[in-house]
């Protein structure tokens, strides 16, 4: 059985572990070496952590990437029952890597750039797939949250249009460092509440790492802004699982946020040891 965690906990904050990423050396290292039991290992590790989707990233292997996001995807379901998020702007990739996944995969991701959005709005079109619509443009990255909620906009329309569920929707309005500009924390957190009460129904999504960027002590304005963003309805993170302190900050947030029924999930997490950092 295929495991797709938050909707059977009835959990809202949903977690795509991000290990699985060819950047990251030791990752790039064995998947060039085939070293399935690396692979493999880093997969069940992010879903004993508690991760929905297991991201597969490929993407500095240029001839290859297609190639090696397929090796990844059926390594990984062979062997666990995760479903994956597939990580790459080509829809080569994609439409190799889907081929072989089971069960619901996330597309990761459409953006509002033409070429991108022109081939993979065919890939997601009536389908039941998962989607993050990346807040990108041919005019670059957005700066305020009027930039993303226009993009958001249009990418939220067009694929409603093209029967994709507002359900199945993850807009990432796309984090940007805040040390080039003190405001763009603030603006990408506005930006998700705009979002999240705009659209009733649809996801929100990020990765962490780019607000700290240039900055020292990295994992504490990752997770601060993390616990933020679910204050604004944030209901998805691109994280490293395996980081029990971000884990369990989330958890805590999500309880302050109004998101946890009797506490429910925050009296399970601490029974289960989860808050023991
Ligand atoms: N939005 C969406 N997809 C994304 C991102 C996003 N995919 C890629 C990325 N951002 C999220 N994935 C990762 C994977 C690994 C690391 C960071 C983000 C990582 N970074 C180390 C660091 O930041 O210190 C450096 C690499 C290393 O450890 O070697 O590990 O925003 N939709």
């Amino acid at each position: 059985m295929l495991r797709q965690q938050a909707l059977e906990r009835g959990q809202q904050m949903i977690v795509v572990g991000e290990l699985i990423n060819a950047s990251r050396k030791a990752v790039g290292a064995a998947i060039e070496a085939q070293d399935a039991g690396y692979i493999l290992q880093v997969a069940r590790d992010q879903m004993e952590a508690g991760a929905d989707y297991i991201d597969v990233n490929a993407g500095i292997f240029v001839d290859k990437e297609g190639d090696y996001a397929e090796w990844m995807v059926r390594l990984i379901q062979e062997n666990t029952d995760a479903v994956c998020s597939l990580d790459s702007p080509d829809p080569e990739v994609l439409t190799q890597a889907l081929r072989v996944h089971q069960g619901t995969a996330m597309i990761n991701s459409i953006s509002l750039e033409k070429e991108r959005y022109d081939a993979i709005i065919p890939i997601v079109a009536g389908t039941g797939l998962k989607v993050i619509g990346l807040c990108m443009s041919d005019e670059g990255m957005p700066v305020t949250k009027e930039d993303r909620l226009k993009i958001a906009d249009k990418l939220i329309n067009g694929l409603v249009k093209n029967n994709v569920k507002l359900e199945n929707i993850f807009i990432d309005p796309l984090v940007q460092p805040v040390a080039t500009d003190q405001s763009y924390g603030a603006e990408f957190l506005n930006a998700i509440e705009g979002i999240m009460t705009g659209y009733p129904g649809i996801h929100t999504i990020c990765g962490l790492s780019n607000i700290s960027h240039g900055l020292p002590n990295r994992k504490l304005l990752n997770m601060s802004f993390a616990i933020m963003a679910v204050a604004k309805g944030l209901d998805g993170l691109i994280i490293n699982p395996l980081d029990r302190q971000i884990m369990a900050g989330l958890t805590a947030a999500e309880t302050l946020a109004g998101r946890d029924e009797y506490c429910e999930k925050y009296l399970s997490a601490f029974r289960a040891g989860r808050f023991e950092l």
